[in-house]
Protein backbone atom coordinates (compact mmCIF):
# COMPACT_ATOMS: atom_id res chain seq x y z
CA UNK A 1 0.00 0.00 0.00
CA UNK A 2 1.08 3.87 -0.66
CA UNK A 3 2.52 5.31 2.70
CA UNK A 4 4.74 7.92 0.82
CA UNK A 5 1.99 9.52 -1.24
CA UNK A 6 3.30 11.21 -4.77
CA UNK A 7 3.57 14.66 -4.04
CA UNK A 8 2.76 17.34 -6.11
CA UNK A 9 0.02 16.18 -7.86
CA UNK A 10 -3.11 17.38 -7.28
CA UNK A 11 -5.66 15.21 -5.14
CA UNK A 12 -7.87 14.48 -7.71
CA UNK A 13 -5.07 13.45 -10.39
CA UNK A 14 -3.23 11.73 -7.60
CA UNK A 15 -6.01 9.56 -6.40
CA UNK A 16 -7.41 8.84 -9.78
CA UNK A 17 -3.72 7.71 -11.13
CA UNK A 18 -4.27 4.85 -8.24
CA UNK A 19 -5.24 2.06 -9.20
CA UNK A 20 -7.82 -0.07 -7.23
CA UNK A 21 -11.46 -0.39 -6.29
CA UNK A 22 -13.39 0.55 -3.19
CA UNK A 23 -14.50 -2.75 -1.59
CA UNK A 24 -17.39 -3.49 0.80
CA UNK A 25 -16.75 -5.40 4.14
CA UNK A 26 -12.99 -6.01 3.09
CA UNK A 27 -10.44 -4.73 0.61
CA UNK A 28 -10.96 -3.94 -2.69
CA UNK A 29 -9.27 -5.16 -6.00
CA UNK A 30 -6.49 -2.06 -5.26
CA UNK A 31 -3.04 -2.40 -7.13
CA UNK A 32 -0.38 -2.29 -4.69
CA UNK A 33 0.40 1.25 -5.12
CA UNK A 34 -3.40 1.92 -4.04
CA UNK A 35 -4.00 4.33 -1.31
CA UNK A 36 -5.99 2.29 1.61
CA UNK A 37 -8.43 3.52 3.54
CA UNK A 38 -10.45 2.04 6.56
CA UNK A 39 -13.90 3.39 7.11
CA UNK A 40 -15.74 2.69 10.57
CA UNK A 41 -19.33 3.76 9.63
CA UNK A 42 -22.12 4.64 11.91
CA UNK A 43 -24.64 1.88 10.76
CA UNK A 44 -27.78 1.54 8.27
CA UNK A 45 -29.92 3.25 10.26
CA UNK A 46 -31.80 5.54 7.77
CA UNK A 47 -31.59 6.68 4.60
CA UNK A 48 -29.47 9.17 4.85
CA UNK A 49 -26.98 7.14 6.42
CA UNK A 50 -27.64 4.62 3.38
CA UNK A 51 -26.95 7.07 1.06
CA UNK A 52 -23.75 8.43 2.40
CA UNK A 53 -22.46 4.92 2.20
CA UNK A 54 -23.14 4.59 -1.08
CA UNK A 55 -21.57 8.07 -2.04
CA UNK A 56 -17.97 7.07 -0.17
CA UNK A 57 -17.99 3.76 -1.82
CA UNK A 58 -18.43 5.40 -5.29
CA UNK A 59 -16.13 8.19 -4.17
CA UNK A 60 -13.69 5.46 -4.10
CA UNK A 61 -13.98 3.08 -6.62
CA UNK A 62 -13.60 6.38 -8.85
CA UNK A 63 -10.66 7.04 -6.98
CA UNK A 64 -8.61 4.58 -7.34
CA UNK A 65 -9.04 3.75 -3.60
CA UNK A 66 -8.66 0.50 -1.83
CA UNK A 67 -12.20 1.09 0.80
CA UNK A 68 -11.89 -1.20 4.07
CA UNK A 69 -15.67 -0.69 5.00
CA UNK A 70 -17.12 -1.32 8.30
CA UNK A 71 -21.01 -0.79 9.24
CA UNK A 72 -20.44 -0.04 13.07
CA UNK A 73 -24.19 -1.07 13.44
CA UNK A 74 -24.56 1.87 15.69
CA UNK A 75 -22.43 0.38 18.13
CA UNK A 76 -19.23 2.40 19.12
CA UNK A 77 -17.88 -1.19 20.58
CA UNK A 78 -17.80 -2.58 16.98
CA UNK A 79 -16.38 0.87 15.14
CA UNK A 80 -13.36 1.05 18.30
CA UNK A 81 -12.84 -2.95 16.89
CA UNK A 82 -12.68 -1.76 13.14
CA UNK A 83 -9.98 1.14 14.14
CA UNK A 84 -8.15 -1.66 15.72
CA UNK A 85 -7.64 -3.88 12.68
CA UNK A 86 -7.41 -0.86 10.51
CA UNK A 87 -4.04 -0.03 12.66
CA UNK A 88 -3.30 -3.57 12.54
CA UNK A 89 -3.58 -3.61 8.78
CA UNK A 90 -1.22 -0.33 8.81
CA UNK A 91 -4.06 1.59 6.23
CA UNK A 92 -2.77 4.86 5.00
CA UNK A 93 -5.98 6.96 6.79
CA UNK A 94 -8.70 5.95 8.93
CA UNK A 95 -12.11 7.52 8.49
CA UNK A 96 -14.26 7.51 11.21
CA UNK A 97 -18.47 8.44 11.25
CA UNK A 98 -18.28 8.57 15.33
CA UNK A 99 -22.02 6.87 16.67
CA UNK A 100 -21.07 9.60 19.62
CA UNK A 101 -18.89 11.79 20.64
CA UNK A 102 -17.46 10.29 23.73
CA UNK A 103 -15.33 7.10 24.40
CA UNK A 104 -12.89 7.75 21.10
CA UNK A 105 -9.38 8.64 23.59
CA UNK A 106 -7.76 5.40 24.09
CA UNK A 107 -8.19 4.43 20.25
CA UNK A 108 -7.27 7.24 18.77
CA UNK A 109 -4.62 7.71 20.72
CA UNK A 110 -3.20 4.00 19.53
CA UNK A 111 -4.23 5.38 15.82
CA UNK A 112 -1.65 8.58 16.22
CA UNK A 113 0.84 6.16 18.01
CA UNK A 114 0.83 4.45 14.55
CA UNK A 115 1.15 7.02 12.89
CA UNK A 116 -1.90 6.74 10.87
CA UNK A 117 -4.02 10.06 11.00
CA UNK A 118 -8.02 9.73 11.08
CA UNK A 119 -10.65 12.38 9.22
CA UNK A 120 -13.54 12.56 10.90
CA UNK A 121 -16.94 11.84 8.47
CA UNK A 122 -20.34 13.33 9.37
CA UNK A 123 -20.52 13.42 12.97
CA UNK A 124 -17.81 14.76 15.64
CA UNK A 125 -16.65 14.04 18.81
CA UNK A 126 -15.71 15.82 21.71
CA UNK A 127 -13.46 18.48 21.81
CA UNK A 128 -11.17 17.66 24.43
CA UNK A 129 -10.30 14.91 21.76
CA UNK A 130 -9.34 17.42 19.16
CA UNK A 131 -6.16 16.62 18.91
CA UNK A 132 -6.27 13.04 17.78
CA UNK A 133 -7.95 13.82 13.94
CA UNK A 134 -6.70 15.44 11.42
CA UNK A 135 -10.26 17.20 9.65
CA UNK A 136 -13.89 16.44 10.23
CA UNK A 137 -15.77 16.42 6.77
CA UNK A 138 -19.46 16.60 7.89
CA UNK A 139 -22.51 19.40 8.76
CA UNK A 140 -22.48 22.00 11.36
CA UNK A 141 -25.73 20.10 13.31
CA UNK A 142 -25.58 23.63 15.44
CA UNK A 143 -26.53 25.59 12.41
CA UNK A 144 -29.22 23.20 11.23
CA UNK A 145 -31.00 23.74 15.01
CA UNK A 146 -30.72 27.10 14.54
CA UNK A 147 -32.97 26.88 10.97
CA UNK A 148 -35.46 24.78 12.31
CA UNK A 149 -35.43 26.86 15.63
CA UNK A 150 -35.83 30.09 13.41
CA UNK A 151 -38.75 28.38 10.99
CA UNK A 152 -40.53 27.53 14.62
CA UNK A 153 -39.85 31.04 16.22
CA UNK A 154 -41.63 32.89 12.80
CA UNK A 155 -44.62 30.29 12.94
CA UNK A 156 -45.24 30.64 16.49
CA UNK A 157 -43.33 33.44 17.69
CA UNK A 158 -46.74 35.44 18.73
CA UNK A 159 -47.56 32.81 20.78
CA UNK A 160 -46.85 33.14 24.51
CA UNK A 161 -46.23 29.48 25.15
CA UNK A 162 -46.32 27.08 22.29
CA UNK A 163 -45.89 23.56 23.09
CA UNK A 164 -42.91 21.37 21.79
CA UNK A 165 -42.65 17.97 21.70
CA UNK A 166 -38.95 16.53 20.50
CA UNK A 167 -37.96 13.54 19.38
CA UNK A 168 -33.90 13.26 19.29
CA UNK A 169 -31.34 11.34 17.94
CA UNK A 170 -29.02 8.83 18.95
CA UNK A 171 -28.54 9.63 22.98
CA UNK A 172 -24.54 10.96 22.88
CA UNK A 173 -24.37 11.68 19.58
CA UNK A 174 -22.92 14.99 17.69
CA UNK A 175 -26.41 15.80 15.99
CA UNK A 176 -28.84 15.19 18.79
CA UNK A 177 -26.60 17.30 21.13
CA UNK A 178 -26.18 19.89 18.55
CA UNK A 179 -29.51 20.04 16.86
CA UNK A 180 -31.04 20.29 20.09
CA UNK A 181 -28.73 22.64 21.16
CA UNK A 182 -29.13 25.06 18.20
CA UNK A 183 -32.69 24.81 18.34
CA UNK A 184 -33.70 25.96 21.14
CA UNK A 185 -30.69 28.50 21.26
CA UNK A 186 -32.47 30.20 18.41
CA UNK A 187 -36.18 30.33 20.71
CA UNK A 188 -34.61 31.78 23.32
CA UNK A 189 -32.36 34.15 21.23
CA UNK A 190 -35.59 35.18 19.87
CA UNK A 191 -37.32 35.60 23.09
CA UNK A 192 -39.71 33.02 22.12
CA UNK A 193 -42.65 31.53 24.91
CA UNK A 194 -42.31 27.72 24.18
CA UNK A 195 -42.94 24.36 26.68
CA UNK A 196 -40.84 21.38 26.18
CA UNK A 197 -43.82 18.68 26.75
CA UNK A 198 -41.13 16.04 26.29
CA UNK A 199 -37.87 15.04 24.74
CA UNK A 200 -37.24 11.21 24.45
CA UNK A 201 -34.35 9.76 21.83
CA UNK A 202 -35.85 7.83 18.92
CA UNK A 203 -32.31 6.60 18.06
CA UNK A 204 -32.92 8.05 14.46
CA UNK A 205 -34.56 4.89 13.14
CA UNK A 206 -38.35 5.14 12.27
CA UNK A 207 -39.43 1.82 14.30
CA UNK A 208 -38.29 3.70 17.85
CA UNK A 209 -39.36 7.24 16.37
CA UNK A 210 -43.16 6.00 16.18
CA UNK A 211 -43.02 3.67 19.68
CA UNK A 212 -41.79 7.25 21.67
CA UNK A 213 -44.61 9.11 19.49
CA UNK A 214 -47.08 6.30 20.60
CA UNK A 215 -45.83 6.82 24.20
CA UNK A 216 -45.75 10.59 24.19
CA UNK A 217 -49.64 10.20 22.55
CA UNK A 218 -51.07 7.88 25.28
CA UNK A 219 -49.16 10.58 27.78
CA UNK A 220 -50.42 13.64 26.67
CA UNK A 221 -52.78 13.39 23.90
CA UNK A 222 -52.29 15.85 21.10
CA UNK A 223 -54.78 18.31 21.66
CA UNK A 224 -52.31 20.36 24.00
CA UNK A 225 -49.05 19.92 21.32
CA UNK A 226 -48.25 22.24 18.66
CA UNK A 227 -45.10 21.09 17.30
CA UNK A 228 -42.89 17.50 16.39
CA UNK A 229 -39.21 18.56 15.95
CA UNK A 230 -37.76 15.39 15.04
CA UNK A 231 -34.00 14.90 14.45
CA UNK A 232 -34.21 13.00 11.11
CA UNK A 233 -36.91 12.13 8.62
CA UNK A 234 -37.15 8.69 10.11
CA UNK A 235 -37.79 9.14 13.50
CA UNK A 236 -40.55 12.22 12.46
CA UNK A 237 -42.14 10.06 9.57
CA UNK A 238 -42.54 7.12 12.46
CA UNK A 239 -44.13 9.69 14.77
CA UNK A 240 -46.80 10.46 11.53
CA UNK A 241 -47.68 7.15 11.89
CA UNK A 242 -48.40 6.99 15.20
CA UNK A 243 -50.07 10.65 15.01
CA UNK A 244 -52.29 9.35 12.05
CA UNK A 245 -53.37 6.55 13.91
CA UNK A 246 -54.54 8.15 17.21
CA UNK A 247 -57.19 9.98 14.61
CA UNK A 248 -55.05 12.87 14.12
CA UNK A 249 -53.85 15.06 11.04
CA UNK A 250 -49.68 15.44 10.74
CA UNK A 251 -49.15 18.70 9.88
CA UNK A 252 -52.20 20.44 10.23
CA UNK A 253 -53.32 19.41 14.23
CA UNK A 254 -49.64 19.62 15.17
CA UNK A 255 -46.77 20.95 13.00
CA UNK A 256 -43.13 18.59 12.21
CA UNK A 257 -39.92 19.78 11.39
CA UNK A 258 -37.98 16.86 10.15
CA UNK A 259 -33.82 17.23 9.57
CA UNK A 260 -32.09 14.87 6.78
CA UNK A 261 -34.58 15.35 3.29
CA UNK A 262 -34.94 12.04 1.72
CA UNK A 263 -36.92 11.85 -0.66
CA UNK A 264 -39.82 9.93 1.86
CA UNK A 265 -39.15 13.25 3.90
CA UNK A 266 -40.05 15.13 0.84
CA UNK A 267 -42.77 13.53 -0.06
CA UNK A 268 -44.81 13.72 2.86
CA UNK A 269 -44.08 17.50 2.68
CA UNK A 270 -46.36 17.09 -0.30
CA UNK A 271 -48.89 15.13 0.95
CA UNK A 272 -48.87 18.00 3.52
CA UNK A 273 -47.63 16.05 6.57
CA UNK A 274 -44.21 17.62 7.46
CA UNK A 275 -44.42 21.81 7.45
CA UNK A 276 -40.59 22.20 7.28
CA UNK A 277 -37.49 20.25 6.21
CA UNK A 278 -33.78 21.11 7.59
CA UNK A 279 -31.29 19.26 4.83
CA UNK A 280 -28.70 17.05 6.25
CA UNK A 281 -26.45 16.43 2.89
CA UNK A 282 -25.21 12.46 2.67
CA UNK A 283 -23.57 12.87 -0.93
CA UNK A 284 -19.76 14.00 0.48
CA UNK A 285 -17.84 10.95 -0.79
CA UNK A 286 -15.96 12.81 -3.70
CA UNK A 287 -15.11 15.47 -1.15
CA UNK A 288 -14.14 13.28 1.41
CA UNK A 289 -11.59 11.48 -0.98
CA UNK A 290 -10.53 14.68 -2.43
CA UNK A 291 -9.69 15.14 1.60
CA UNK A 292 -8.09 11.93 2.51
CA UNK A 293 -5.92 12.55 -0.29
CA UNK A 294 -5.00 15.46 0.78
CA UNK A 295 -4.33 14.33 4.18
CA UNK A 296 -2.58 11.45 2.79
CA UNK A 297 0.34 13.26 1.44
CA UNK A 298 0.43 15.53 4.98
CA UNK A 299 -1.24 19.15 3.08
CA UNK A 300 -2.45 21.57 5.54
CA UNK A 301 -6.46 21.03 5.97
CA UNK A 302 -8.70 23.12 7.45
CA UNK A 303 -10.45 21.19 11.26
CA UNK A 304 -13.81 21.58 9.98
CA UNK A 305 -14.92 21.26 6.28
CA UNK A 306 -18.88 22.10 6.35
CA UNK A 307 -21.24 20.62 3.16
CA UNK A 308 -23.42 22.63 1.55
CA UNK A 309 -26.92 22.05 2.71
CA UNK A 310 -30.58 23.98 2.60
CA UNK A 311 -33.95 24.54 4.07
CA UNK A 312 -37.47 24.07 2.71
CA UNK A 313 -41.16 25.06 3.22
CA UNK A 314 -44.17 24.16 2.00
CA UNK A 315 -43.98 26.44 -0.97
CA UNK A 316 -40.96 24.44 -2.05
CA UNK A 317 -41.85 20.85 -1.38
CA UNK A 318 -43.30 19.83 -4.78
CA UNK A 319 -40.52 21.49 -6.62
CA UNK A 320 -37.52 19.94 -4.83
CA UNK A 321 -38.81 16.02 -4.31
CA UNK A 322 -37.64 14.81 -8.15
CA UNK A 323 -34.24 16.14 -7.19
CA UNK A 324 -33.63 14.24 -4.06
CA UNK A 325 -31.22 11.93 -3.92
CA UNK A 326 -31.63 9.41 -1.10
C1 LIG B 1 -26.31 13.52 10.35
C2 LIG B 1 -26.27 12.02 10.50
C3 LIG B 1 -27.56 11.54 11.06
C4 LIG B 1 -28.74 11.75 10.12
C5 LIG B 1 -29.57 10.55 10.47
O1 LIG B 1 -25.18 13.95 9.68
O2 LIG B 1 -25.23 11.64 11.38
O3 LIG B 1 -27.46 10.14 11.29
O4 LIG B 1 -29.41 12.96 10.33
C6 LIG B 1 -28.51 9.49 10.58
O5 LIG B 1 -30.54 10.20 9.50
O6 LIG B 1 -28.97 8.39 11.27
Amino acid sequence: MLKKVLAGLGAGALLFGLSACGGDGDSGEGGDDALVVGFAQVGAESAWRTANSDSVKAAAEAAGVELQFVDGQQEQEKQIEAIRNFITQKVDVIVLAPVVETGWTEVLTEAEQAGIPVVLADRGIEDADEALYTTRLGSDFVAEGHSAGAWAAETFGADTDFRILELQGTTGSAPANDRKAGFFDELDTQGVGYTIVDSQSGNFTAEEGKAVMETFISTYGLDDIDLLYAHNDEMGLGAIQAIEEAGKVPGTDIQVIIVDGSAAGFQAGVDGKVNYIVECNPAFGDQLMDVVAQVANGDEVEKFIAVEEGVFDSTQFEAELPNRQF
